[in-house]
């Protein structure tokens, strides 16, 4: 077997250093949080960025990846990247779920939607011609539109009702993952997997990487940063 990981490794062990320091970086601040409420978004968002750093480690060094042939074509394809995305994707969401004090029906609504959003661009990853890859990736942006639909609709509406700073937070939190979370479906489609080889592989890895890093790191900044926001998010309103 030849080795699938070329130069673009760097951007992997970049990413699994970054996800691990992450991770470090909220178990040192959640240590000492005795509301149970609050441990919930630290138990969330270590969860997320140590599943990121296993994935990124497990694509660093050639686990994760496979091949796939699109027509005569042999396309190196990062699996572990959909099985990381497929957890932590939903967790992310519980994270904003909660800040916003959503009912259940909508974290459902939202978690389907998203798991149907991975699950459809795995298939799109793994298509065998350049036609269904990209009908499998319109597929998977309707669901992700959808489902930003239901953040800036329901879940904004919930978050409305929040004290002031929790509202502010989760404004904050909300248009950061639709920016990024737009971004997603740009770089695979002009990356390797879109086959239109816009963006040649090296690139599109540190692309993926740069997003993942804000979209779990920056993330959980910005939410674990104040503990008194927290602590109203985590009182009953
Ligand atoms: C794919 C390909 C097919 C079309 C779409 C996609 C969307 C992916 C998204 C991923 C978000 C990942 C995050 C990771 C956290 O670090 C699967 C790339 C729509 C939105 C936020």
């Amino acid at each position: 077997m030849t080795a699938l990981v070329g130069p673009e490794s760097l951007w992997l062990w970049i990413g699994t250093i970054g996800m691990t320091l992450g991770t470090l970086y909220f178990v040192g601040r959640g240590r000492g949080v005795r509301d149970r409420k609050m441990q919930e978004f630290y138990i969330i968002t270590i969860f997320i960025t140590a599943i990121a750093a296993v994935m990124y480690f497990a694509m660093a060094t050639g686990f994760g990846v496979t091949e796939v042939m699109v027509g005569d074509e042999a396309l190196t394809i990062y699996w572990a990247r959909y099985a990381d995305w497929l957890f932590t994707t939903p967790l992310l969401l519980l994270d904003l779920s909660l800040l916003a004090g959503a009912h259940r029906n909508t974290i459902a609504t939202l978690i389907g939607l998203d798991v149907f959003m991975i699950g459809t661009g795995a298939i799109a990853a793994f298509a065998a011609t350049p036609g269904t890859r990209i009908a499998w990736w319109g597929i998977s942006t309707g669901a992700l539109l959808a489902l930003l639909y239901v953040l800036v609709g329901t879940l904004s509406k919930n978050a409305r009702d929040r004290p002031s700073e929790v509202a502010s937070l989760f404004g904050t939190l909300r248009n950061l993952v639709i920016v990024l979370w737009l971004l997603y479906p740009v770089v695979w489609i002009l990356g390797t997997e879109g086959t239109f080889g816009i963006l040649p592989l090296y690139w599109e890895t540190a692309a993926f990487m740069v997003l993942d890093l804000s979209a779990k790191v920056g993330f959980g900044v910005i939410l674990l940063r104040s503990r008194s926001v927290l602590e109203r998010a985590a009182t009953p309103s």
